[in-house]
């Protein structure tokens, strides 16, 4: 348990309804022209999800606080930068599902933006997102050197050297043989780099030393592979109603996953020896990085 004391389940309740709060705050209101637009945004990112990433940048506030650090401005920085990388993943999940991509009519447990709206408001809320989470970044409330770095990461691990580039690759990749190292660059770009971000700005935001962001940087490696293995299993072991997205996609759309090139064993194996990478990347951090374990162990323990 955190030096806090607050049970885990509690934590997690309380961070998500806050950065719902957060989003629901600084989303552009639905009958505001384009209303249309606008609502689509809304429905795309208010909807149902874990909040993870937002859930990565509060603990890693929480292990890369300063002493003598305004624990307001940190706060409020860590609300927009958890608001931030939600933002993009739910543009990331919009596109994702788009026609031209995996052609998906089910996210969240509910109808995907564009079966919701139409194909051209699901892409254009997508692109208004993107400069809305920049916007977010370039006001928070702390150093303005501090700002840069933040903005600077989160364009690198969304573009074309992250998760973009790594949806490019896995767009590419539909019915190839991909060695584990391929298949490893791929998920670090397209899954990873936005996780590892969001660990990663959690730090920024709390104006963390080099120690610290070294084991958050490991830390962050960790987990954003562990993520998407665990995706890879749950897309064979569970099922549409529980995932709330289309369960064996990956297998119909021959995809290459973990599963497929490793077996379930094999990803099993591989998700507990990251999970320890993970724990053991905190540990010099002491009690305040004990959220970024018990987040770590959410990760791999999660059933949707
Ligand atoms: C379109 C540029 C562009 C990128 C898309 C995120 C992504 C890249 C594709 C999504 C496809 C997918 C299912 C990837 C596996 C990992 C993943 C991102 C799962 C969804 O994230 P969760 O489980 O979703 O955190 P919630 O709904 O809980 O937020």
């Amino acid at each position: 348990m955190s030096a806090d004391a607050i049970p885990f389940e509690q934590w997690l309740r309380t961070t998500v309804e806050r950065t719902v709060s957060v989003l629901d705050e600084f989303l552009p209101v639905d009958d505001e022209v384009p209303a249309r637009l606008h609502q689509a945004m809304r429905y795309a990112v208010l909807g149902p999800g874990k909040r993870v990433r937002a859930a990565l940048v509060y603990a890693a506030g929480e292990a890369g606080l300063q002493p003598g650090a305004s624990a307001t401005a940190q706060k409020l920085g860590l609300d927009h930068a958890a608001a931030a990388v939600e933002i993009i993943h739910a543009y990331s999940l919009a596109h994702d599902d788009l026609p031209c991509m995996d052609n998906d009519d089910l996210r969240r447990g509910r109808p995907t933006l564009h079966r919701q709206f139409d194909e051209a408001t699901a892409m254009l809320a997508g692109d208004a997102l993107q400069p809305l989470a920049f916007d977010l970044l370039a006001q928070m409330p702390i150093a303005p050197a501090l700002t840069v770095q933040a903005v600077q990461l989160l364009a690198r691990s969304s573009g074309s050297l992250g998760m973009a580039g790594g949806q490019a690759i896995d767009c590419g990749s539909v019915g190839q043989v991909l060695l584990p190292d391929e298949l490893q660059q791929m998920h670090r770009m397209k899954t990873g780099a936005m996780l590892e971000a969001s660990v990663l700005l959690g730090g920024i935001v709390a104006g963390a030393g080099s120690a610290c962001r070294e084991g958050l940087e490991a830390y962050a490696a960790a987990v954003g592979l562990a993520f998407q293995v665990v995706d890879d299993i749950l897309d064979v072991t569970s099922d549409t109603a529980t995932l709330g997205k289309t369960a064996g996609k990956d297998a119909a759309s021959d995809k290459p996953t973990y599963v497929s090139v490793m077996g379930l064993d094999g990803s099993r194996a591989l998700l507990a020896s990251l999970r320890e990478q993970a724990h053991e990347a905190v540990r010099p951090l002491g009690p305040a990085a004990c959220r970024l374990g018990e987040v770590a162990d959410f990760i791999v323990g999660r059933d949707r």
